[in-house]
């Protein structure tokens, strides 16, 4: 009996020795996340039931292929935007209709790796007209429309190999960018059929300035700067006494081919490549270009026809520097670059060397005079490099461990994301001193404040998003959740609030008030605006009708059926095509249209749309459709048959709906 009691005093003082030990220890290690949260944490980011979120949060969906939106502060889930990906829920990339948006010089991509999202902007201000989002892996840049949250177009970029540097817009939405990851050669097949080995001399970069327009959201290639072989890693565009220009990082400056883990960590410094896009602009409309055979797909969403259209494009015109000697500047950046950020005034461009123990940052005054004076260090690959002295405001000295992207508030404040120390480093552009950290959980990649890469960050929060969750959620096997961390940064400290997972691995985001994208919401589409070839606009219109083996159905969907609901005359051999269209003229009120059996996805239809699923029956017998989305109090009455015989069969084609009077 004594022993347990001594044991238990015993534990109790050891358990308090090892309480103070663990305290001191935290001392000078991250803090516990408890520790690390505020009493009143929850009610700042607690958003009343009915209540709206300030913020839209656009966070890319990394190798999902796909853009998420979160309402910030609450970290809510609202809506998963297939961009890059098929979505066998509302049919994107699986009905007829949008199949062509997935289409490049590779056929139907219907996946890709995307990283960064990027804001339209007038005057350098988020405008919440639409978000840009790149595809890394088979080199594209998708164009959102936030009226309607859907994919407006998406362009593919020829002469590049891995899209990363990409697609960070102009103060005006003049340009989007891509800026190749992948020096690859370039030409006919005999000048791309080269050895690896001869990289130096035949491999080549671009940087690539796409044009949306501003009325349809059409994308098309302005121009292409051809550039000595290396990485462009990520980019931003000047501003204020900096537009007209673009600034790249770029690594692999040692034109490393194999092992680049060593081989292109070997030099001190890379570069920042300054471009004078408005220069390149002006010599690519004089014609000083030279306009190159390439393939590639310009595809882009009619919403009256409410279908895609692929245009594929045959040439784009390039620009040489070589020639063009004003068009492009190196300037040295310790070590390895990686994010390439332009501070709001626009005088300010931070780079990030993952593996540099500082943070350079460069004023572009001190590049203009740089380049008059012609200050250079000699030239890479015929290019000058400006001399690095001479262009350096300043290092913020020791922020922290693998610093890979900056964002900024409206204060004079940068906040710098540390992957290898895990933590956000806040200091001042003005001192370039360390005010604050914070940790996260954990390995940090990309951060985002609304507004924080334009010339107007609203602040408030810098939201963290983390490429490890380790322990900080409920286990889901071997896969955990992506997440996310935001912080407030109203105070000078910062603090954490809240933690919120993400689909896919988050990298970059954009942020920005409700308030500027809600004006332009689209509620429904007017069905008299509805061009689709197929479109039925009332239920008179609806009929059935073969063309060889192929089947047409022109069909209505209104709470609570379809018409027609009844279809006879289906042969086995036959492709079946339902075109849908949706006569509801009411906000909220989609219907669903899937059929047994049905081998890709359902439609989801948006009131006045009209969407097209191909259905090719493979059995004899009644099979039955039904509508997915429980749109009234007699949804589950919305459904139907479609009757299949074999081939050869006499049964003659016929739509229709009965009305059964219950009297007779
Ligand atoms: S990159 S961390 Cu595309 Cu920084 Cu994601
Ligand atoms: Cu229409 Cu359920």
């Amino acid at each position: 009996m004594k022993r347990p009691l001594l044991s238990t005093a015993m534990l109790l003082a050891a358990a308090g020795g090892l309480f103070l030990l663990v305290n001191t220890i935290q001392g000078c290690r991250p803090k516990t996340a408890q520790a690390a949260v505020g009493g009143d944490a929850s009610s700042r980011v607690y958003v009343p039931p009915g209540k709206y979120d300030e913020f839209y949060n656009f966070v890319s969906g990394g190798f999902s292929g796909q853009m998420s939106v979160y309402g910030l502060p609450s970290g809510r889930l609202l809506r998963e935007i297939p961009v890059f990906s098929v979505d066998p829920e509302s049919g994107y990339g699986y009905s007829e209709e949008t199949k062509p948006m997935l289409m490049t010089t590779h056929g139907s991509i219907p996946w890709d790796d995307s990283h960064h999202v990027e804001s339209s902007m007038t005057a350098g201000v988020p405008d919440g007209r639409w978000m840009f989002i790149n595809g890394n892996n088979t080199p594209r840049i998708a164009l959102i429309d936030l009226g309607t949250f859907r994919t407006k177009s998406i362009i593919e970029i020829p002469n590049c190999a891995g899209n990363h540097s990409s697609p960070f817009a102009t103060p005006n939405s003049e340009y989007v960018i891509s800026g190749t990851r992948f020096s690859i050669p370039m030409g006919t097949d005999v000048e791309r059929d080269v050895p690896i080995e001869s990289y130096r001399d035949n491999f080549k970069g671009t940087v690539s300035f796409i044009h949306p327009e501003p009325e349809t959201g059409k994308m098309s290639i302005a121009f292409q700067i051809i550039t000595p072989g290396m990485n462009f890693d990520l980019s931003h565009s000047g501003k204020g006494p900096s537009d007209g220009w673009f600034f790249f990082s770029c690594y692999n400056s040692e034109q490393a081919y194999s092992l680049l883990e060593v081989n292109a960590s070997q030099r001190d410094k890379d570069f920042i490549m300054a471009v004078n896009w408005k220069k390149a602009e002006q010599y690519a409309k004089e014609g000083r270009g030279r306009k190159v055979p390439v393939k590639y797909y310009s595809n882009w969403y009619n919403d009256e026809t409410h279908t895609a259209e692929s245009t594929v494009m045959e040439e784009v015109l390039q620009l040489d520097p070589r020639e063009l000697k004003d068009i492009i500047y190196f300037m040295p950046c310790p070590k390895s670059p990686h994010g390439c950020d332009v501070d709001p005034t626009g005088r300010y461009i931070v780079g990030s060397g993952k593996l540099a123990a500082l943070i350079p940052v460069f004023d572009f005054e001190k590049i203009k005079a740089a380049i008059a004076a012609n200050d250079t260090d000699g030239d890479f690959m015929g290019i000058p490099v400006l001399k690095y002295e001479s262009v350096i405001k300043g290092e913020v000295k020791k922020p922290g461990l693998g610093p890979l992207h900056t964002e900024f508030d409206a204060n004079g404040n940068a906040y710098t994301s540390m992957f290898v120390s895990s933590e956000i480093v806040k200091w001042s552009l003005e001192t370039l001193e360390v005010l604050d950290r914070v940790p996260t959980y954990y390995s940090i990649g990309h951060l985002c404040i609304p507004g924080g890469d334009s010339q107007k960050p609203w602040g408030k929060y810098v939201i963290a998003y983390n490429k490890i969750t380790k322990d900080r959620y409920l286990p889901t096997g071997p896969e955990l959740t992506q997440s996310a961390q935001l912080f407030s940064i109203d105070g000078d400290k910062m603090e954490l609030l809240l933690d919120f997972p993400t689909t896919g691995e988050p990298h970059y985001a954009q942020a920005i008030p409700a308030d500027l994208v809600r004006p332009r919401e689209v509620k429904f589409f007017d069905i008299n605006k509805n061009q689709h070839p197929f479109v039925a606009k009332g239920e008179k219109e609806t009929k059935v009708e073969r063309r060889g083996n192929e089947v047409h159905v022109w069909m209505t969907t209104i709470r609570s059926h379809f018409t027609p609901d009844n279809i006879e005359g289906v042969k086995i051999g036959d492709v079946v095509y339902f075109h849908v269209t949706n006569l509801e003229q009411d906000w909220d009120v989609p219907h669903g249209f899937a059929i047994k059996g049905a081998a890709t996805a359902e439609l989801l239809l948006m009131p006045g749309e009209t969407q097209t699923l191909k259905w090719i029956p493979d059995q004899i017998g009644v099979v039955p459709m039904y509508c997915t989305d429980f749109c009234s109090a007699l949804h589950q009455e919305m459904q139907g048959y479609v009757r299949v015989s074999p081939a050869g069969s006499k049964v003659e084609l016929k739509a229709e709906t009965r009305n059964v009077d219950a009297g007779s």
